[in-house]
């Protein structure tokens, strides 16, 4: 049998706009004022209300408290209809005992998922204080003027600890290949991509099997951390509750709490339903936040192109100015050594015009793939011309730079290109290095590399040559 709804509502064109909507799915029988209201509530026993929250002297709010005092009507789920958005009137509302408010204009799928789940006894706002109340409220309206998800989360989980005052409140991404990926924790300001290990957590992997929303008070005692409890022991814990984020029927992450050792039984009812809010809260900011992290890593791609040479994915000579004056300030700040190395392909021209300029490029691709391979994450390498490239060497002396140019010159040795016919690919290779405030500028430095590249050039090519004032070098 269909469940009955009883709408209130003085707007003849709305009450039927809304009669409309609801009569698909339940009988819906109908008051035009606050007295009818209470009459008809009280005779017919609807299973809901849907009440005018616009009605004239607050008339709204005062039939809501009637009937949520009356004995007969008070068990009655009340939902406040209201035009109006700002917090205090909601409060009111929810104060006055309705179960929960929805704002004007009326959102046909809004309204249908909530009279469900108020019938279904889903939804619950007694039992909060009227701080959380409020901190709901902020949540949404953060939730609706944010563009970005992860911050969402990220004030979520932080208003959420701060108003239970827990140990760890966090937000977490359960992926279509089963990892589970940190998004927000109220105790790491930056998660960046933590992936935790499903089998660590019991009490998660639980929660995300059963589709259910895991509570544990006493995290010493209780059998379902059997397997982690040598893991956990020493950790400072009590209690913790683990409530599923879904959409559309899957899970796809969860909203997990712990609270720190002193507060012995801690989820209680408060908690739970505030979990439980805040948890259907993040499903669409959860789900929004792999597609902005995709976005972001396309943006960040493309502006890391923007500083890289098309043809070798090395930097180009425009960055390796900026990086080399930073690095060299950081050098002298720091009294650190820094390497500078040029070099320049011998009788590439050569290379052109026997085999053609397609096989030229290949020849500079591999360059760029074989230097990004050989450098350390904190060298730079660049292409400074067209057959010309620099290595910056932060930290690295003339001896590292000179073990460094002896690998790059039998890297360069390696390099194949089918057409070529064996052709060997050398090098001119020249070594500055910056150390005891030896030089004044960064230009000095990149003057003196290209001079000794010169040098490697003259005396014969396909060697190392290293700066004056610099170790010996390994020339052949
Ligand atoms: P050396 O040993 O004195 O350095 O002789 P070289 O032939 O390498 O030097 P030169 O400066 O005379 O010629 C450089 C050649 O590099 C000429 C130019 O066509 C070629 N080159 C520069 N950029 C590119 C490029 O992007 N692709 C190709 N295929 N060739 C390039
Ligand atoms: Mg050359
Ligand atoms: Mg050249």
């Amino acid at each position: 049998m269909k469940k009955t709804v009883l709408i209130v509502q003085e707007d003849q064109v709305f009450r039927e706009e809304l009669q409309q909507l609801l009569l698909e799915y339940y009988q819906v029988i109908e008051a035009a004022n606050g007295e009818e209201a209470l009459s008809i509530a009280e005779f017919r026993q609807p299973d809901l209300i849907i009440m005018d929250g616009d009605m004239p002297d607050r008339n709204g709010i005062k039939v809501c408290s009637e009937l949520k005092s009356g004995v007969a009507t008070r068990t009655i789920p009340l939902l406040l209809l209201s035009s109006s958005t700002t917090k205090t009137d909601i409060i009111n509302g929810l104060y006055s005992g309705a179960d929960d408010y929805l704002t004007k204009p009326i959102r046909s799928t809004e309204i249908l998922a909530r009279v469900d789940a108020h019938l279904r006894g889903k939804v619950f706002y007694t039992g909060l204080e009227q701080n959380d109340l409020q901190m709901l409220l902020e949540l949404s309206e953060i939730i609706s003027v944010s563009r970005n998800p992860l911050k969402i989360l990220q004030t979520i989980v932080e208003r959420i600890a701060r108003a239970v005052g827990v140990g760890r409140c966090s937000i977490l991404s359960f992926t279509a290949n089963g990892e589970l990926l940190v998004k927000a924790s109220s105790d790491l300001p930056k998660t960046g991509e933590i992936r935790l290990e499903l089998s660590n957590y019991p009490e998660i992997s639980t929660a995300i099997m059963t589709k259910k929303t895991v509570v544990i008070n006493d995290m010493t005692t209780n059998p379902l951390l059997e397997p982690v409890r040598d893991r956990i022991k020493n950790l400072d814990m009590n209690s913790v509750i683990v409530v599923p984020i879904v959409k559309k029927e899957s899970i796809i992450g969860t909203f997990f709490l712990r609270t720190a050792s002193p507060l012995k039984h801690a989820i209680t009812e408060r908690v739970y339903k505030l979990c439980h809010l805040v948890a259907n809260m993040s499903s669409n900011a959860l789900e929004n936040a792999a597609l902005f992290e995709l976005m972001l890593s396309k943006q960040r791609y493309l502006e890391e192109m923007t500083l890289r040479d098309g043809l070798t994915t090395l930097y180009n000579h425009q960055h390796f100015y900026t990086r080399i004056e930073e690095e060299f300030y950081r050098a002298v700040r720091y009294g650190t050594p820094l390497s500078c190395l040029f070099f320049d392909i011998d009788d590439f021209k050569k290379v052109n015009d026997r085999y053609g300029h397609v096989c030229g490029d290949e020849v500079l691709r591999q360059i760029g793939r074989m230097l990004n391979n050989l450098i350390r994450e904190s060298d730079i390498a660049a292409r400074y011309g067209g057959e010309e490239f620099a290595i910056l060497l932060p930290n690295t002396g003339a001896n590292g730079a000179i073990v460094l140019a002896d690998r790059l010159r039998t890297a360069l040795g390696e390099i194949v290109v089918v057409e070529m016919n064996g052709t060997r690919i050398t090098a001119s290779i020249g070594i500055a290095t910056f150390v005891d405030g030896n030089m004044s500028s960064y230009e000095q430095l990149i003057k003196q590399a290209d001079e000794t590249m010169y040098q490697s050039k003259m005396t014969g090519k396909d060697r190392v040559t290293v700066a004056a004032g610099c170790p010996a070098g390994v020339n052949p």
